[in-house]
């Protein structure tokens, strides 16, 4: 029996691996270690596999002289690295056994990994996505992003509100990163820049920094799914150029001794906690400079190891932009182009708008970033020159073209002059690049006719739509063992790697047999998520209640209030009509909101608030329970996609770029309620109108109606349940008789109602009546939730990442058949 000799063998290694690592890299005996040195010494032990396939990557990549994808990102929100590169290598099972052999357990000591935090919420999953795409794909591909050492805030909760901790994820060390010592860099800012004359004659000009850092590269393995590929995601961590200064010490000053180090390092310290809405500070725009900066330098050394000509730098870098957030290293590379390595103009800007792809993840126009010119031009001097240069290069085009129409050239110039004059960071990321796509077919459509439309008639091919995807590897085989295991077992494992493979689920949609066995399946999940409720909150919850969630960022627009309101009327329901039974309920919320978002964090008062009625009122009868699930991150995520019946995605129409975390409650056959917004509405596509609860207004209608005068009180006046509820917190009825506490909520929707909530709360309430309905007729739901896992897909990261590969960035992915 070879297969299982080699088995065997496997599990032989690894506990050999991991004895010899808890005593020479942790120095401790089995018998004296605590879980967490277990975890380190696990870690470094599959972190030794995977290093073996780097060192074939590499050179393989090396022979193949291929293009390389440069994914540019301020945020990679990774999620644990263990399970998922033991899943990777296809050794779960073999370490999960050698531990148990030690008297170990693998999940006990999985937990103890400190989750790497460095992003916010989707666009930062995204970028860890598709790393994880890339490298299944065996795509040569390098991350590059920023060290933070303080990633996305701890949430706390304390009597109902949430308070911040500081994410000490590397307090411990963290055995996944090697620093990369021979490729530092040093990036400078401020400073002046002055006209001189060159050896050969020439007068150009001398940017002068006022402040240098030093940029020094850790790199962490990412590696795909089955394959020997292992990509590098590079994060940059800043340092002095020199970390203690001997004059200053020795003439006593010992503080000032450290003090340039203590500056330096600032500018790596901290995650910028504010998802959609950039803060426009001046650490914020030297953190983006920074990683790009080390960046865009080391892509050119490579290039040189490559020994190419710098002048064929864009065939062989496809650079991808994450947003705006990277969008200054179109500036950078003309500026290292021309000042540092003496291109003329029109050579430089060939090479660089040829690198560059931008993709665009929001709509909401205060977060699209723009930099004073003041602060731009303090820190950035030469940057802002060679901007101010590509400007006016572009509107002298812009102006023979669309025949001097101001109005036009004042929209899309570079520099904003409404105000205080400002450098637009989207509009620089437009002109400056080859492609630009928007990450879902309604965004995208969204950016070309509104937000982006003049750029869009002034270069209609640059623009196309790619839908986000989602990881099938951790958002539906890792996290959903049980549920992985039935379809494996049913349609074979080709879905792995090939998503479409699971349409072949469609079949056993009404086996009765299949659907119980899905059911049951689903139930333990759940299960197991009410065992997490109640160790955490306190709150029991029944596993046969239907597990109602929404989990993401706090935002007005996503509308988790809209969900407190309903829960909130079918309460003041039961209350009036003693018996009243409905079908049980449990209401799972998760988020955090960005720390001076006031109205986000009062959304979550509320949450607490209404919990604390609906869950301690006798009269409800364990009808509907509410909990609020602290400190969501990705590990929590793991546990909540898997046991959901039912997805909240009730964004108002035309605010949600795409949204991913309803692609993975998709894919684990959760069913969605939700409004044609972002990818919902692909997903209702795919699924099939008859498995998607729709509710709420089009995104023409909500313009339509406030272009019209949006009257909130109209709808809140004509609907009485509706005025019960926001009368009920307007009094007190819901905070204890505080009648303070929600007043700036209830004014904001009676008077303004930006995100239309009211206009939407009769659709909404309808149609969570249809699901309740549904859930309680179980064949329909089972049948339902197959096809929603059945016909997702489309949804997976990699398709997603196929699509860039050839529509953008023009280089080959692996076929695995
Ligand atoms: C976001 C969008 O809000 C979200 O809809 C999208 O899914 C995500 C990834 O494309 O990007 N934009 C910003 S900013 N944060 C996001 O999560």
């Amino acid at each position: 029996m070879p297969v299982e000799k080699q088995a065997g063998e496997a599990q032989t290694s690894i506990r050999a691996a991991f004895l010899n690592h808890l005593t020479h890299t942790i120095g401790r005996t089995l018998e004296n270690s605590t879980p967490l040195e277990q975890y380190r010494a696990l870690a470094h032990t599959v972190r030794d596999l995977v290093m073996e396939h780097w060192i074939t990557t590499v050179n393989s990549y090396r022979d193949r002289d291929l293009r390389i994808v440069s994914y540019l990102s301020a945020e990679f929100l990774l999620g644990p690295h263990l399970p998922n590169n033991l899943q990777n290598l296809g050794l779960t099972q073999d370490c999960t056994a050698a531990l148990s052999t030690l008297g170990l357990n693998f999940s006990e000591i999985a937990v103890q990994e400190p989750e790497p935090g460095l992003g916010n919420g989707g666009l930062g999953r995204l970028a860890a996505c598709f790393m994880d795409s890339l490298a299944t794909l065996q795509v040569p591909a390098i991350g590059y992003g920023i060290r933070y050492e303080f990633g996305m805030f701890r949430q706390e909760i304390r009597d109902g509100w949430q308070v911040e901790r500081t994410d000490k994820w590397l307090q411990f060390g963290n055995p996944w990163e090697i620093p990369a010592s021979d490729a530092c860099f040093s990036v400078g800012y401020g400073g002046t820049v002055e006209m001189v004359t060159d050896e050969s004659g020439r007068l150009r000009p001398l940017w002068k920094p006022g402040q240098c850092v030093r940029g020094v590269p850790y790199d962490t393995p990412i590696s795909g799914y089955q394959t020997n590929t292992v990509n590098r995601l590079r994060l940059w961590k800043a340092e002095a150029i020199e970390s203690f200064d001997f004059q200053a010490f020795d003439t006593g000053d010992y503080m000032g001794a450290v003090r340039e180090k203590l500056v330096s390092e600032t500018i790596t310290k901290v995650l910028y906690p504010s998802d959609d809405t950039p803060e426009g500070k001046r650490l914020r725009l030297q953190q983006q400079y920074f990683f790009v900066a080390c960046s865009l330098q080391d892509m050119i050394r490579i290039h040189g190891v490559r020994q190419r000509p710098l002048n064929e730098f864009h065939l062989k870098w496809s650079v991808q932009l994450n947003d705006t957030h990277p969008s200054i290293g179109i500036a950078e590379l003309m500026r290292l182009l021309m000042d540092v390595h003496d291109f003329g103009w029109d050579e430089a800007w060939e090479v660089t708008h040829k690198t560059f792809g931008y993709t665009n993840h929001t709509l909401l126009p205060e977060a699209l970033e723009r930099w004073s010119l003041p602060l731009f031009a303090e820190l950035l001097p030469r940057h802002l020159q060679i901007i101010f240069e590509i400007n006016r290069r572009f509107l002298d085009d812009m102006r023979q073209r669309f025949l001097n129409d101001d109005e036009k050239m004042r929209r899309m110039s570079l520099i904003g002059e409404e105000g205080e004059r400002s450098v637009r960071m989207a509009n620089l990321a437009v002109v400056g690049s080859k492609a630009v796509n928007g990450v879902a077919e309604l965004h995208t459509e969204l950016l070309e006719e509104e937000t982006l439309h003049d750029f869009y008639e002034a270069f209609p091919k640059r623009f196309s739509n790619k839908t986000n995807g989602v990881t099938p590897r951790r958002w539906l085989m890792l996290c959903n063992p049980a549920l992985a295991g039935l379809i494996n077992e049913s349609i074979g494992t080709k879905w792995h790697t090939e998503l479409d493979e699971l349409r072949g689920l469609e079949k056993f949609a009404g086996d009765q047999g299949f659907l119980d066995r899905w059911e049951k399946t689903q139930h333990a999940t759940k299960a197991e998520l009410a065992k997490y409720i109640q160790s955490t909150t306190g709150i029991a919850v029944d596993p046969a209640s239907m597990f109602d969630a929404q989990v993401k960022r706090i935002h007005e627009y996503k509308r988790q209030h809209l969900n407190a309101l309903h829960i909130l009327s079918l309460y003041c329901q039961i209350k009036a009509q003693s018996g009243l039974t409905m079908t049980p309920r449990t209401f799972i919320f998760g988020g955090k909101a960005a720390p001076s978002y006031k109205m986000a964090k009062l959304i979550i008062k509320l949450i607490h608030s209404v919990a604390d009625v609906v869950n301690n009122d006798p009269d409800v009868r364990g009808q509907l329970k509410v909990v609020f699930l602290a400190d969501y991150s990705v590990s929590l995520g793991q546990r909540v996609y898997p046991a959901a019946d039912l997805a909240e995605q009730i964004s108002t129409a035309g605010k949600e770029a795409s949204g991913t975390g309803c692609m993975k409650f998709q894919m684990n056959g959760a069913v969605t309620i939700g409004t044609l917004d972002g990818a919902n509405i692909e997903i209702r596509k795919e699924a099939g109108e008859e498995n998607f609860f729709l509710f709420g207004l089009t995104a023409p209608q909500i313009g339509d109606l406030q272009r019209g005068g949006y009257r909130p009180r109209d709808f809140y006046e004509r609907n009485p349940l509706l005025r019960e509820v926001i009368d009920g917190l307007q009094n007190g009825r819901f905070s204890n008789g505080d009648r303070a506490l929600f007043a700036p909520l209830v004014s904001d929707l009676l008077d303004r109602d930006s995100y239309m909530l009211l206009a939407d709360f009769d659709s909404y309430s309808t149609v969570q009546e249809e699901v309740g309905r549904a859930y309680g007729d179980s064949p329909r739901w089972g049948r339902m939730s197959v096809l929603n896992t059945a016909r997702s897909g489309k949804f997976s990261s990699d398709r997603t990442i196929r699509e860039y590969c050839r529509d953008i960035w023009d280089v080959p992915v692996m076929s695995r058949t």
